[in-house]
């Protein structure tokens, strides 16, 4: 019997690493009893670290302005079969050291055991735990020849959705932004700008922004970043939005809790004739969603007052949302992340996904999640369309979005390979830059003097 095209790559991976021996006159699908010790056997016997720092362009939110850098950890382990996982967490110095402190426990120990890792990095350390567990399950996929989405049961589907992600924002080239004292690459002005897409401060320019974000990636629902702008200004800019797309176009707005109720219940009587997708965290905490879902009778979304299962329980009684977007940085992995999909019907509640800034290892799991969750229904979040190409970490450059949607890599694994070079370049950026949290605020001052988060 002839192997088929995904039998075939199993076993050419897998001999490529040494675990399996394909014999020309023997090509059953069946793994050879010296291939299945080699992966019960199969052990981690190192752990990189490498904290990162990516270009971010000065993006606004309800936090302040992104930039001129987004930290990243990227995760390598290695193991006595020659295979490396490669994974990709939030960054900031606190998580590198949880990571590397794993270093003692984690070497000796099989990658197929990465559900036990949760107790021993601490019940605080999801993000370094997605991290970790997504270079075991890169590890895995390797080594078995299979892809990420196929060893969690998937995919249900090859090519998930992504939305358009609309931040206000400064120009690249501001003189601020280019005097920052972070700032450790020979971005410049005009040509030389991180990016072109200028200042963006208005309904008339957040508009066109749009449009060309469509054009560009194909987008077909479209979400608006907000507690930036007066609120007034943020409905106008919908407004200005939907009359670009003919009034065809699911929107979204996020103002990131920064409105108090009357302002959310006032705005949310306008959004009502708009073809709104979800009205994503207007207010702050599940009893204030609550009250603005109840009275509006919007669909509300969150990635703020359901991030994790020990808000399930308010949010059964407080009902504060219609779709919460999960985020396995939050909820701990993307087992878990089926977990929130599987308990959503008895909830009452459709999901969609979170982002904050990313690379591409991120990027191929984020891509996964929408793939092994069937109740994934919402276009995804995300912010990679911000990390200028060729910024990437990965191996061929930026991963595409086509008419708003991207396939799962091919595999095995993740199926993105490290590019050393340019994560080398971002590794010396991140010592140079010497930040080492996040910090919107910071930046936000310096543009705006003054600035403070006040609620609208
Ligand atoms: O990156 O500024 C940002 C976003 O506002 C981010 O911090 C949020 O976590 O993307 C997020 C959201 O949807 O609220
Ligand atoms: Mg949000």
């Amino acid at each position: 019997m002839p192997l088929n095209r995904r039998q075939w790559f199993a076993a050419a991976t897998a001999a490529s690493v040494g675990l399996i021996t394909v014999r020309a006159a023997q090509p059953a699908a069946v793994v050879a009893p010296d291939a299945q010790r080699s992966l019960r056997d199969l052990r981690i016997t190192a752990i990189r670290v490498t904290p990162i720092a990516l270009p971010d362009p000065p993006i606004l939110a309800a936090s302040g302005a992104h930039g001129p850098y987004f930290l990243r950890n990227v995760i390598e382990l290695e193991t006595n079969a020659g295979i490396t996982g490669i994974g990709e967490t939030r960054g900031g110095e606190s998580i590198t050291k949880t990571l590397n402190a794993a270093r003692s426990w984690l070497v000796g120990e099989s990658p197929f055991a990465y559900r036990t890792f949760p107790a021993r990095l601490g019940r605080e350390a999801l993000s370094a735990y997605a991290g970790l567990e997504l270079a075991c399950l890169d590890l895995i996929g390797r080594a078995t020849g299979r892809r990420v989405c196929e060893l969690l049961g998937g995919p249900v589907r090859e090519r998930v959705e992504f939305a358009s992600y609309l931040f206000y924002r400064y120009a690249a080239d501001h003189p601020t932004v280019l005097a920052d004292k972070a700032l450790a690459d020979d971005r410049g002005r005009g040509d030389r700008a991180l990016d072109q897409w200028g200042d963006v401060r208005t309904p008339e320019a957040m508009a066109e922004m749009a449009w060309q974000f469509k054009k560009k990636w194909g987008f077909r629902f479209h979400k608006l970043k907000a507690g930036v702008l007066p609120p007034d200004v943020e409905l106008e800019t919908l407004r200005a939005m939907n009359a670009r797309f003919g009034g065809k176009e699911p929107l979204r707005i996020d103002p990131n809790a920064r409105w108090t109720v009357p302002t959310a219940l006032r705005i949310g009587e306008q959004l009502k004739s708009l073809p709104l997708d979800y009205y994503e965290d207007p207010v702050e905490g599940q009893a204030a969603m609550g009250e603005v879902r109840q009275k509006t009778g919007l669909k509300l979304s969150t990635n703020m007052c359901v991030t994790r299962f020990e808000h399930i329980p308010d949010a059964v009684r407080l009902k504060p949302v219609d779709i919460v977007l999960v985020d396995h940085h939050s909820f701990g992995g993307i087992p878990a992340c089926q977990a929130i999909g599987d308990l959503s019907p008895s909830l009452g509640w459709s999901l969609s996904q979170h982002s904050n800034n990313h690379g591409g290892i991120t990027m191929a799991a984020m891509i996964t999640v929408g793939a092994v969750i069937p109740q994934l229904t919402y276009a995804s979040d995300t912010h990679y369309v911000w990390l200028p190409e060729g910024a990437d970490i990965i191996v061929g450059g930026n991963l595409p979005i086509k008419d708003g949607m991207m396939n799962v890599p091919a595999g095995p694994g993740l199926g993105v390979e490290l590019d050393r070079g340019k994560l080398a370049i971002a590794h010396e950026r991140y010592v140079k830059s010497g930040m080492r949290s996040r910090n919107d605020a910071d930046l936000m001052r310096r543009l705006e003097p003054g600035w403070q988060r006040k609620p609208f």
